[in-house]
């Protein structure tokens, strides 16, 4: 049994006992005011709708038995994993480990890093911490897809251009079949949000395709 979505650039195919959905960085540290994205000068508010199609997905996945998969952009607390590259970069009010109102920035086991209750994962979900914008560095994200038997990832997170797009092309480097779903994704700057939907799927779907929920909705009824 497969699925067939009405995608762009063209139909996106995915067989039933293949594909997982794929929910990035839905934490608490992007979206809500005092967190991470919030210290870097964005208006989180710019998220939130990205949050009610991914659950719109989570249902469908979890009504069909299909797996889900969850990422977290989280560093361990003695930040050994985080580059002094990555946390002493521009002049932000709060840097990654600093203690702002949500606990310590992007540090596992903080509020921030909570997935938010939408989209909370369910026991038996994978829940892949990382400390990279890309899912598979430095994380066994790779080997749980093996595991699972998954060849189609359907996606779904923030931000669009950041760690949606590095995992999306990371995973399809390693010949996995991607769909970015339009409504489940948002970024702080809609002009990067629209850019990063279309540079995924030109030239043929050189990362992969993009679809509306509705017809992502539509194919797995
Ligand atoms: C960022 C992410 N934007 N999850 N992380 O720093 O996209």
């Amino acid at each position: 049994m497969s699925f067939e979505i009405d995608a762009r650039s063209f139909a996106y195919r995915c067989p039933a006992d293949g594909t997982a959905l794929l929910l990035i960085d839905l934490q608490r540290d992007f979206v809500e005011p005092g967190g991470f994205g919030a210290s870097l000068g964005n208006d989180v508010s710019r998220l939130r709708p990205a949050i009610k199609a991914c659950r719109r997905l989570l249902e469908t996945f979890r009504a069909l038995g299909l797996p889900v998969l969850h990422t977290r952009e989280a560093h361990r607390p003695d930040l050994a994993d985080c580059p002094p590259a990555k946390r002493l970069r521009g002049e932000p009010p709060l840097r990654i480990g600093d203690a702002g109102p949500m606990g310590h920035l992007l540090v596992a086991g903080e509020t921030g890093t909570e997935i938010v209750p939408e989209c909370r994962p369910l026991p038996g979900e994978t829940v892949i911490d990382k400390p990279g914008k890309g899912a598979f560095y430095a994380t066994d994200f790779g080997t749980h897809l093996e595991r699972l038997g998954i060849t189609h990832l359907v996606v779904g997170g923030v931000t669009t251009e950041v760690c949606v797009q590095s995992t999306l092309r990371e995973a399809n480097d390693r010949g996995y079949e991607c769909l970015l779903v339009e409504e489940a994704t948002e970024s702080y700057f809609p002009e990067f949000k629209r850019a990063t939907l279309e540079m995924v799927r030109a030239q043929g779907a050189i990362v992969g395709w993009t679809a509306a929920l509705a017809d992502v909705l539509r194919a797995f009824a």
